[in-house]
């Protein structure tokens, strides 16, 4: 039998684990390939990369994260340098695991509660919780000693950071915002919100860890041989527009932990963390956005006093069941964002958290937040925008205004193509 790896298999898929549910099924997988390099939005690709191929799905074991990044790079081999990602990914994956068992424990080990009793602060002003800082910890030691990273940005660090090994020199400079180590020019730089949603965290409200992966700048060696930051220009390398990325993702921790990730923006693909083999399993394959999904909208509400007059009668509107659907929208608002996009994701609907008048730029940030959930979201053929209506994907965080950057915020839309264009409506007809 030949299966289509897409959606439509996702029962295969899934139930292959399930020996006592199902018959066991031998599989050959097969590939949706588009005729172009599109995403599944209907915009340009960076690579067009082959999606893998399962000829053998194991009943028991299904088809891990590991596996999936793998064969990933197998299915590409005139792009070699996609190997050097499989250990990227390696690291993303493992951190994401140890984050989610610090979470899960965090009541009975300690380490709920604001770091310094309230006495630390990020760049942004914001309280940092024991475990924002934690947890940037864990996932920048794992990137770091792949070996294959040369800057990271992270929502908890005040600028980007070279990496590099604590044995060679330089090691004795170590600070917490000046990060050492490598010892081979690293080859790709990451972004990355270790805790998103981390206000939450105490109340066992999900949250979520966010990344994104770009490969670095073509003659930017962060570092020489002897691991020194030999170009503070390349510092800035994370600064790239999320049209660059080569793989994005969010891992969400809540009562399954979910791994979802685009490699290269032309699927998405969902796994959950089987506890108790610890391994990410793919459950949810070729993800897409219904075009229009439940009628849900997701925003915080407070804000609405302050919103833009577009806005407000849109939502109005909707609420009132007299939008293009006719239906009435009910409202979900967790106020995490990967929990919300990761709902929309599934269900549809629209998700927003805009510029206002008090917060211009809204709350979000573009290159660890915005950025690689936009990615995620045109992926499974969903639409991201900004509060100009442009692609949240096209910005160039270089050309930030407000000279924030790589914290600079931008004003987000995104989830159903249909309900991001009813919305941008309201700002067209003026
Ligand atoms: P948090 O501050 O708890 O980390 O950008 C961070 C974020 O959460 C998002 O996850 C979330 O969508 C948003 O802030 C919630 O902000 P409001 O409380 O202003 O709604």
């Amino acid at each position: 039998m030949l299966v289509a790896f897409t959606s439509s298999s996702t029962a295969l898929l899934a139930g292959a684990r399930a020996p006592h549910s199902a018959p066991a099924v031998r599989m050959t997988a097969t590939v949706e390939k588009p005729a172009e390099a599109k995403n599944p939005a209907g915009n340009d690709l960076l690579m067009d990369l082959n999606e893998p191929v399962f000829p053998e799905v194991c009943e028991y074991a299904g088809i891990t994260l590991s596996r999936y990044v793998l064969e990933m790079a197998r299915a590409n081999p005139e792009k070699p340098e996609l190997n050097e990602l499989v250990s990227v990914m390696t690291a993303v994956e493992r951190a994401c695991k140890t984050i989610s068992n610090l979470v899960r424990r965090s009541p009975m080990s300690g380490l709920t509660g604001l770091e310094d009793g309230g006495g630390s602060i990020n760049v942004q002003g914001e309280e940092q919780k024991k475990l924002d800082i934690i947890t940037n910890t864990v996932l920048k030691n794992a990137l770091k000693f792949t070996g294959k990273m040369g800057v990271l940005a992270s929502e908890e660090e005040d600028a980007p950071v070279a990496s590099q090994p604590s044995d060679l020199p330089g090691a004795e400079d170590y600070e917490w915002n000046r990060e050492v180590i490598l010892e081979e020019s690293g080859k790709y730089v990451a972004v990355f919100d270790p805790l998103d949603g981390s206000s939450n965290v105490d109340a066992n409200i999900p949250t979520g860890t966010i990344f994104g992966i770009f490969e670095e700048p073509d003659g930017c060696n962060v570092l020489n041989g002897d691991g020194e930051v030999m170009d503070n220009e390349c510092l800035t390398a994370t600064m790239q527009s999320g049209n660059k990325l080569v793989v994005g993702g969010y891992c969400l921790y809540s009562a399954a932990t979910e791994f979802v990730m685009s490699f290269g923006g032309k699927t998405c693909q969902g796994f959950t963390l089987d506890e108790q083999v610890g391994e990410f399993v793919l459950t949810k394959p070729n993800m897409k956005i219904p075009s229009r999904g439940k009628p849900i909208y997701s925003i915080n509400e407070a804000n609405r006093w302050a919103w833009d007059p577009e806005l407000t009668e849109y939502i109005t509107t909707i609420q009132k069941g007299e939008g293009e659907t006719g239906q009435q929208y009910t409202s979900r608002y967790i106020g995490s964002m990967v929990g919300d996009v990761h709902r929309t994701l599934l269900y549809g609907g629209i998700f927003g958290y805009p510029g206002d008048t008090k917060n211009t730029n809204g709350k979000l940030r573009l290159l660890y937040e915005a950025a690689p959930m936009a990615f995620i979201v045109e992926a499974a053929g969903g639409a991201a925008v900004s509060g100009k209506g442009e692609r949240i994907l096209d910005i160039d965080p270089t050309e930030d205004p407000t000279g924030r950057g790589v914290h600079q915020r931008v004003p987000v839309f995104l989830g159903s193509k249909d309900d991001v264009a009813e919305m941008r409506s309201y700002y067209d007809k003026k």
